[in-house]
């Protein structure tokens, strides 16, 4: 029998996080005002403190993070302009085209490892300033890397693209989707991150918990910017002080609590790597998230047999599977989880 929603051991996302007793009743709580008029102040506090997280001068409440990042690119260049971009970015594989769509850019891909390139690769595929060629303006770096199952930049390494790009002119966007999770992990503040880049967008709603909205934090001028495109998109909200509460409590409460996400994603690593017929690395688990390959049947295939058994994960290729961790899951569950796919498998 399927199990009941309540019960599902849900693995897929950590967007799948529901707000928690406390953070409801913070949104209910929440003072709010129509914020295209600029008057909502749950949502002027959220911007202020996102941005002197990030160090940046100011920062825009937006729906979600493919709104940020689509954001940053429309304010960042003009059509025809090329943007870089790894092969495996959120921006380029999972963002519904919008770079050529939204903004009438030109993505171009640099092959990364699990997301990850250097200095030279930027240098690489840089284009002469020359009237045959589409102007390069920006840099997309994403950290964690969703589709590099969570691989955290170290410093060192963002440090050498950026000294690249600034040489050649060029702005750098970080998709910070989930930076939460790199600072905690890498023992690194976000804002030590950021200082590498002129924008950087983060996401409320994925491993912190809060049900709907992201962030684009930058320079001022460019913020205002943005603001206008964001109208253009149909990003305006209005009393989202509701939202923006859940954010706020999200950022007071629910960072520092993702090193259990990462060590419950160790654990589950470790449980499915004894598993026969899977192929797990406990050892490349940075942060909240796990891909695995399975060897004996489709990935789709064992999802749709997980799924009847109350567990869910996501098939991100033909035989890979990807499984994320957030508050949604105990290391009960996890344990649980394990015996259920061991027992899927026998
Ligand atoms: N990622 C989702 C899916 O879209 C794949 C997930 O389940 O992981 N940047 C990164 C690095 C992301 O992983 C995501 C969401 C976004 C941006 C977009 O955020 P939303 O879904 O709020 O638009």
């Amino acid at each position: 029998m399927p199990k009941e929603t309540s019960q599902l051991i849900d693995l897929r996302s950590d967007t799948v996080t529901k707000p928690t007793a406390a953070m409801r009743e913070a949104m209910a709580r929440a003072e709010v005002g129509d914020d295209v008029f600029g008057d909502d102040p749950t949502v002027k506090a959220l911007e202020s403190q996102t941005a002197e997280l990030l160090g940046k001068e100011a920062a825009l409440f937006v729906p979600s993070g493919t709104m940020a990042n689509q954001l940053a690119i429309r304010s960042h260049t003009e059509p025809g302009d090329e943007i870089l971009v790894e092969a495996n970015a959120h921006i380029y594989y999972y963002e519904g085209g919008g770079p050529v769509a939204l903004s009438g850019v030109m993505c171009r891909c640099i092959n990364g490892q699990r997301g990850i390139f250097t200095g030279a690769d930027v240098e690489a595929a840089l284009r002469l300033a020359d009237p045959h060629f589409p102007r390069t303006r920006l840099v997309c770096l994403e950290n964690t890397h969703n589709r590099g199952g969570g691989k955290i930049w170290s410093i060192g390494q963002v440090q050498e693209v950026a000294a690249a790009a600034r040489k050649h002119g060029l702005q750098l966007h970080l998709d910070g989707a989930r930076l939460w999770n790199a600072s905690v992990a890498a023992g690194i503040p976000e804002r030590d991150y950021a200082a590498y880049f002129d924008t950087v967008s983060v996401c409320f709603s994925k491993g912190l918990g809060a049900p709907v909205g992201s962030a684009l934090a930058g320079p001022k001028a460019f913020i205002e910017r943005a603001r206008r495109f964001r109208r253009m998109f149909g990003g305006g909200m209005r009393q989202a002080g509701i939202i923006a509460a859940g954010a706020l409590f999200a950022l007071a409460n629910h960072r520092a609590r993702l090193a259990e996400d990462h060590a419950n994603a160790k654990a589950l690593a470790s449980g499915l790597a004894a598993v026969n017929g899977l192929e797990a690395a406990p050892a490349e688990v940075e942060t909240n998230m796990v891909r695995f390959r399975v060897r004996a049947l489709p990935a789709q295939q064992l999802v749709d047999r997980l799924r009847a058994q109350g567990v869910l994960l996501l098939a991100v290729g033909p035989d890979t599977i990807r499984a994320v961790t957030s508050l949604m899951v105990s290391s009960d569950d996890i344990r649980a989880a394990v015996a259920v796919v061991s027992r899927a498998l026998e």
